[in-house]
């Protein structure tokens, strides 16, 4: 199905880009802020690419004027950037750091007098590391006031000013790479804590939800979800079967909570058996239910393709940090399924297979299990790009985000109620396992792993590319 006359964009549609605060901001320890678990958790060699990290990164944090300076003359419409907890509480809670909010402060005005309408995401991962010392970060249920009394300082502070936001960014991945796949900080393998640390989130994230209402009645508010739309390899009956598995456990399992307060039941079926599930306690259905949000934000990269996968079969698989193509390798969940090539799709140098249609496919599933307005809340293509004579020809990030948002398009025809869309990223900025050399922005930085060189912003085609886009309100795709 391919539409002749194009569906032209919602006019208010928000045409923008995305970033979080360790991945671009820098100044780790500046005016009174606190360590996060990635500023620790970066310091333990081997831990990441060349042992990167972000205590420089861009340095955002001290050239923000110029960085809006850039988005301003781009014409972005929105900018989605995260709010680093422990600039304003560096211990995680107790006495509020001022400097901090003021920096905020000072980038959302400036935003809102060039136009852009600003999102905040108010964790993107950087969990102050006082309250992992303490208890354990979200593996206590402690975390759920201090978390809220965080999001209330900001909903206090800027609810008048911003009217979306997102709580938490990417939970499905935070906590599956922090306590399944131990590559995240704290760096567990464990899936019964893994299942009760993203219980506590998932309250956590209600509880915030359930202030939000009361402080920006008039705001906006939702998760953003990495989102993986599940195609079976074949269409045997035990590949489909496995990849609904795979759909109810990687996708609804985290999505039918945040909108629904309850949990698939085969999943938790699954769990029951292998002694996994999470532990419920009087009164945490009802909380969940407080947390319906306003629009699904939805992060997507790629989509996954899964096969059925015996009970002895894989588990663990192997992440490509590298960017030497066909370095990773498939993982699964026994006697559920267990992922595999795509054969259809091509793949970037960090063996993520390139799928727009699976971006349309994903939307219309969330569409009709939900009936919530989507926004694309992170979407872009990571890849190596030489700057040379001062310039940097990356047309295939052009071919990749104009794929995309021509399914998006499709997708308006469809029905679905699509408000923006934030690619993934407008500056260049660190990739948190994967150093300095993946690049995602449309402004280059001269830096490296190695060598922090002048830090200087150069704008890639692409930027010119999105520029005009957004001028034509996407007429030009
Ligand atoms: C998402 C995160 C981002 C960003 C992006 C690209 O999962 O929300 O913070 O890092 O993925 O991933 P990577 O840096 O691993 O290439």
């Amino acid at each position: 199905m391919h539409h002749e006359h194009k569906q032209p964009f919602p006019e208010n549609f928000l045409w923008g880009s995305a970033s979080a605060a360790y991945q671009i901001e820098g100044g780790w320890d500046q005016d009174g802020k606190g360590p996060s678990v990635w500023d620790v958790y970066t310091k333990q060699p081997g831990t990441t690419y060349m042992d990167t990290n972000g205590d420089i990164a861009v340095d955002h944090y001290n050239r923000m004027e110029e960085d809006v300076a850039l988005m301003a003359e781009m014409g972005l419409k929105t900018y989605r950037f995260s709010i680093a907890w422990t600039r304003i509480y560096p211990e995680g809670r107790g006495e509020v750091n001022e400097a901090g909010l003021a920096f905020y402060e000072r980038l959302i005005d400036l935003l809102l007098d060039n136009h852009i309408e600003p999102i905040i995401t108010v964790y993107h991962w950087d969990l102050p590391q006082a309250l992992m010392d303490e208890y354990g970060g979200w593996e206590s249920r402690k975390i759920i006031d201090d978390f809220n009394d965080y999001c209330v300082t900001l909903f206090q502070r800027f609810g008048e000013k911003v009217k979306y936001w997102v709580t938490l960014n990417e939970q499905n991945v935070f906590i599956g790479l922090g306590y399944k796949v131990g590559l995240h900080p704290p760096g567990v393998k464990d899936e019964k804590r893994m299942h009760q640390a993203n219980h506590i989130a998932s309250l956590a994230n209600a509880k915030a939800v359930e202030s939000f209402r009361k402080y920006v009645p008039n705001g906006k508010v939702g998760p953003s979800f990495a989102l993986s739309p599940v195609y079976p390899r074949t269409s045997h009956p035990e590949d489909v079967l496995a990849a609904e598995n795979a759909e109810e456990m990687m996708n609804h399992w985290y999505m039918d909570v945040y909108v629904h307060g309850k949990y698939p039941e085969v999943i938790w079926a699954h769990l029951e058996r292998k002694g996994t599930a999470p532990e419920l306690q009087e009164g945490d259905l009802e909380l969940l239910k407080q947390g319906a949000p306003d629009f699904m934000g939805i992060n997507y990269y790629q989509s996954t393709t899964v096969e059925r996968n015996p009970l002895d079969g894989v588990a663990e698989g192997k992440m490509n940090t590298t960017g030497k193509k066909g370095t990773s390798s498939d993982s699964g969940v026994p006697g559920l399924f267990k992922t595999c090539r795509n054969p259809d799709l091509t793949t970037t140098n960090w063996d993520w297979e390139i799928d727009p249609v699976g971006l349309r496919i994903g939307m219309r599933r969330i569409h009709n299990r939900y009936q919530l307005p989507i926004l694309i809340s992170e979407n872009g293509l990571g890849e190596f790009d030489k700057l040379e004579n001062g310039r940097i020809h990356d047309d295939y990030r052009i071919d990749y985000i104009a794929s995309h948002l021509q399914q998006i398009q499709e997708a308006l025809q469809d029905g679905v109620d699509v408000i923006g869309y934030c690619t993934w990223s407008f500056t260049d900025l660190l990739s948190w396992l994967n150093g300095y050399q993946k690049r995602y922005g449309f402004v280059y930085i001269d830096r490296d792993e190695k060598d922090v060189r002048n830090l200087r912003r150069i704008k890639k085609d692409s930027f010119y590319w999105y520029q005009d886009i957004i001028q034509s309100s996407g007429e030009k795709l």
